[in-house]
This record gives structure tokens, sequence and C-alpha cells, in this order.
């Protein structure tokens, strides 16, 4: 029993030795270089958070996005040019609040005006470490960052389509699209719990709250989203998505959730559907369980589609190419 656990053991951080060496992602990558990156990204990242609270949501939103499109290779940044339409401007991109490229494009200054790391962090990098500034600053848990990423050097409109999920998705279409990125089920259900912070537009819960009202949907939070949303309400406002804690990143996600105040469909269905139900529940009641849930799937996500030696450069100017 004990060889076998030993073996187990040595087997398992083999593993781990070869993810490593494979996605070229370990978190003293720029010990060298650059060694103070993590707090210069850090203190703008503070700095910006006093400007505007959205640099929260911002931020953590477009690493998402980033990472399910072509990979975390900061390929969102992109700005189209000529007759290249970028992954920005894709319409599912519509809400992607311009302070989270803010963010990045700030950080980067600032890593940039130390000589010896001028041009050497990649952009994709340094949105990974401002997305785990900004959970850890509004309240959520800290994790070391893998670094090493490289910048992409493609970025298509076109490649946005089907790659992000949709508000209305069920759980069979969430699991699917997270599977395609190397996310599991339990992944999926912690990284939702972005979804404790931030904004949404009304045209994305709409039909939820236009008769017949969506039946899990809480009723008197149906009503009260009927008075922030009314038909022909202005298409740019955009309302709280968690209504109790909208400033912090915390479990609140899952209890509003046993409440049937999950604002999406997709969000709701986390416990309606039996089999996500359990995970809800018990991350609703413990709060250190969900953020080492969230913590783990972070680093998973922060793995998706790296791209190393040729596939990619470090960037001088985030949002154009080299
Ligand atoms: C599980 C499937 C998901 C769906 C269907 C989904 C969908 C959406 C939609 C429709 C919005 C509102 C857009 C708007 O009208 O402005 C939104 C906002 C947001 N999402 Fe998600 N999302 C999902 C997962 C995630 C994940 C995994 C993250 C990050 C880890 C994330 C982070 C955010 C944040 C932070 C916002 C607020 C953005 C802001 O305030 O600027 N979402 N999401
Ligand atoms: C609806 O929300 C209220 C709190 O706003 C809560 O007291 C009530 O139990 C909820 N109803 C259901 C069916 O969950
Ligand atoms: C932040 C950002 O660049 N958002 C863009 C997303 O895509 C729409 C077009 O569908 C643009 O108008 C936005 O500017």
């Amino acid at each position: 029993m004990g060889g076998f656990r030993l073996v187990v053991c040595l087997w398992s951080v083999w593993i781990s030795l070869s993810l490593i060496l494979v996605s070229a992602q370990v978190p003293n990558y720029y010990a060298n270089v650059c060694p103070n990156v993590e707090s210069i990204v850090r203190n703008v990242v503070r700095t910006k958070i006093q400007q505007t609270f959205v640099t929260i949501p911002a931020t953590l939103r477009l690493f998402f996005h980033d990472c399910f499109v072509q990979g975390c290779d900061a390929s969102v940044m992109i700005a189209s040019s000529g007759s290249n339409t970028a992954e920005k401007d894709h319409s599912d991109n519509l809400s992607l609040a311009g302070d989270g490229f803010d963010t990045v494009i700030k950080a980067k200054a600032a890593v940039d005006a130390v000589a010896s790391c001028k041009n050497k962090v990649s952009c994709a990098d340094i949105l990974a470490i401002a997305t785990r500034d900004v959970v850890a600053l509004s309240g959520g848990p800290s994790y070391t960052v893998e670094l090493g990423r490289l910048d992409g050097l493609v970025s298509k409109s076109s490649d946005v389509n089907g790659k992000l999920p949709k508000a209305g998705f069920n759980l069979d279409q969430l699991n699917s699209l997270f599977a395609n990125n190397g996310l599991s089920q339990t992944d999926m259900i912690a990284l939702s719990a972005a979804h404790s912070l931030g904004f949404s537009h009304c045209n994305q819960f709409a039909k939820r709250i236009q008769k017949p009202i969506d039946p899990t949907l809480n009723k008197t939070y149906a009503t009260q989203l009927q008075q922030m949303c009314p038909k022909n309400v202005d298409p740019t406002i955009a309302i709280n998505m968690d209504p109790i804690t909208p400033r912090t990143f915390d479990n609140v996600y899952y209890q509003n959730l046993q409440q049937g105040m999950g604002l999406f469909s997709s969000d709701q269905v986390l416990f309606t559907d039996s089999r996500s139900k359990p995970t809800v529940n018990s991350w609703a009641s413990n709060s250190a369980a969900f953020e080492k849930a969230f913590s783990t799937a972070m680093t998973k996500l922060g793995r998706v589609g790296v791209k190393t030696g040729s596939n990619g450069n470090i960037r001088r100017d985030c949002s154009s190419f080299n």
C-alpha cells in the first residue's frame, strides 16, 4: 500500500513536471529579466480599481474571452485593422468593457518602464496576472499564476463563432463548451461565480422576465428585474448581476441560485439541474471549498491554448501585432 502510494505520488510529480515543461508555464518565469513584474502589475491594477470599479469585472471577463478564443494569448486585445476584423469586434464582445483593455495597456506600460523588463513580458501574462489581482482585490481568493505564455499571432472575428457560451445555454451546452477547453463541470460551476460581480445588459435575460415568466426565476426578483428593465429600455443600461453583494467576489452567487436569483438561464440551471445542484449547495455553504475550486479552475483556464516557440512572440503594443 505504502509502495503503491509512493509510485502514484512519483507518477503525479512526473505528470505535473511534464505538463509544466510542455506548456512552458512556471510561476517564476520572469525571475531573471523582470523579477518585480507581479508587484508592478498589482500596483497598476490597484490604482485603476480606485478610479473605476468596472476594472474588476471587465478584466476578469476579458481573460475568459481571451482564453476561450484561440487560447490565452491576448488575441482578444488586437484592434481591427484594414481588412482584418479582430476578435474584439465580434458581436459577442459587445459588452467587453474598455476598462479591461485599459488595465492591460497601462500595466504593460508600467512593466516596460523598467529597463530590464522592456519587451520581455507578454501581454497574455500581464492579463493573467491582472485577472488574479482583480479577483483577490475584490474579496476573492488569490492563487499563483503560471507564467510563460507568448502573445498570439492571429486574431479574427470569425474565430469567435461558437467559442463563447450564451446566456440561454443549458447544462449540456455549458459542459460541452467547457470540455472543449479541458474544463470539467466542476470547473465550469466554479468559474461561473465570476458573475458574482459585474453587469449585464437587459437583453441578455429579457425573455426570462416577459410573460410567461421563467418559472425557475424568483418572483420577487423577477418583479425587480422588470422594473429595472422595462420593454424598450435603453440598450446601454446594464444592471448588477449579483443583486445582494454586487461588488464583492464571493460565494453569495451560489446562495442566490438557491433562491432562484441567478440572472441568466445559464446561471440558474446550475441549481435546477440535479447533476450540478449538489456542487452549488456545497459551495453556497462552504466558502473555503469554493475558493479552492475557483483557484484550481482559473489555473486550468490559464493553460488553454498557450502559445510557445514560433507560435507567438512578445508584443510591443498589446493592441497590435509587432
Ligand atoms: C458559464 C457560461 C457563461 C455565460 C453564458 C456568460 C455570459 C455572460 C453574459 C451574457 C454577460 C453579460 C454581458 C452584457 O450584457 O454586458 C456576462 C458578463 C460577465 N461575465 Fe460571463 N458568462 C459565462 C461565464 C463566465 C466566466 C467563466 C467568466 C470569468 C471567469 C465570466 C465573467 C463575466 C464577468 C466578470 C461579467 C461582467 C462583465 C462586466 O461587468 O463588464 N463569465 N457573462
Ligand atoms: C425569493 O427571494 C426571497 C428573498 O428576496 C426569498 O425570501 C424567497 O424565499 C425566494 N423564493 C424562492 C422560491 O426561492
Ligand atoms: C471593447 C470592444 O472593442 N467592443 C467591441 C465588440 O464588438 C462590437 C461590434 O460587434 C464593437 O462595437 C465594440 O466596440
